[in-house]
């Protein structure tokens, strides 16, 4: 991949030393069953990525001077198992150097080995699952590691929440637990899933959001569109209102699937990100000495969009 820093930042702060955050991409499409390119994801999300404006206007923030270090993409995709593997030891690492870990896939199976490192690093954690489909099987085509099955050890060994569900499979009922699942047909005609998916999550929560989860209307490139799903507003209202109650200890995004023809999905998942983002540190007050250091630097304190000369 050509890209060599995350949204283009200025390469200080883009160094793992100082940054905050670690972005670690999952080029992975090894188990999906019907339309392929998840592989493409990250790529078609770092493109976004660098085209996107780095004031968050709602936080009034610039997330981005925390520091976000892009990781090397990991590339192992010999058999499922081992790609979980791997994600599952990169992933604890960089939690270990204590960052603020997030992956970008791939297909929803990586996050099988995201969950597990976080899972072993934080002992009593939720996974809030926002996703179309349940993911709940033991195995499917022969694998655990399928994206069929991309939840099923959280459900048993974590605090298992599901948002947005609207398609499974039968079987999948005898391992869903109800309380704590929130089917799309009932959150479209009531809004107090929010407060109470809230209500259920312990302190430490991690974020899988398989991309599928929006609206086709919104959200065209993921392998599996399903109708029906969350819109852009009120997936960020309910994301702001975990961010603040809740200590987020990391999130993964996946399933992006994009097209060459329309662009927009690729631009939604980089918004979707760096909003997250914008949410986590929006109380963070960055130290001084960071500030102090990059005003001092001609090219970041030019660092923007557009071009230099503009007059603003
Ligand atoms: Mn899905």
């Amino acid at each position: 991949m050509e890209i060599k820093t995350y949204a283009g930042i200025p390469e200080e702060l883009a160094k793992l030393e100082h940054a905050k955050i670690v972005l670690i991409p999952v080029p992975y499409d090894g188990t999906s069953t019907w339309q392929k390119g998840a592989d493409k994801g990250p790529k078609a999300f770092l493109e976004a990525s660098e085209n996107m404006e780095l004031y968050d206007i709602e936080t009034d923030s610039e997330v981005y001077k925390n520091g976000i270090y892009l990781a090397e993409s990991i590339t192992m995709n010999a058999t499922p198992e081992a790609m979980v593997d791997v994600v599952h030891r990169e992933t604890k690492r960089y939690i270990k150097k204590n960052k603020f870990v997030t992956i970008f896939g791939g297909e929803h199976s990586i996050s099988i080995g995201t969950i597990r490192a976080f899972n072993e690093m934080f002992p009593s954690l939720t996974v809030l699952h926002i996703d179309a489909h349940a993911d709940l099987r033991k195995s499917y085509a022969g694998s655990s590691c399928n994206h069929a099955c991309a939840v099923y050890e959280a459900s048993q060994n974590t605090n298992l929440i599901q948002v947005g569900i609207r398609s499974m499979d039968i079987k999948e009922k005898s391992i869903m637990n109800l309380d704590k699942t929130y089917f799309a047909h009932e959150m479209a005609v009531d809004d107090s899933w929010m407060d109470s998916a809230i209500d259920q999550m312990t302190d430490d929560v991690f974020i899988t959001f398989d991309l599928d989860a929006f609206d086709p209307s919104i959200m065209p490139s993921t392998g599996t569109p399903e109708p029906g799903g969350l819109l852009w507003y009120e997936t960020l209202d309910f994301l702001k209102q975990v961010f603040t109650e809740k200590n987020v200890v990391g999130f993964d995004i996946v399933e992006l699937c994009p097209n060459g023809i329309d662009k927009s999905s690729d631009f939604l998942a980089a918004k979707l990100y760096y909003k997250m983002l914008s949410y986590k540190f929006q109380d963070d007050v960055l130290e001084d000495e960071y500030e102090n250091a990059y005003q001092d630097n001609t090219i970041t304190n030019n660092f923007s969009k557009f071009n230099k000369d503009d007059d603003y």
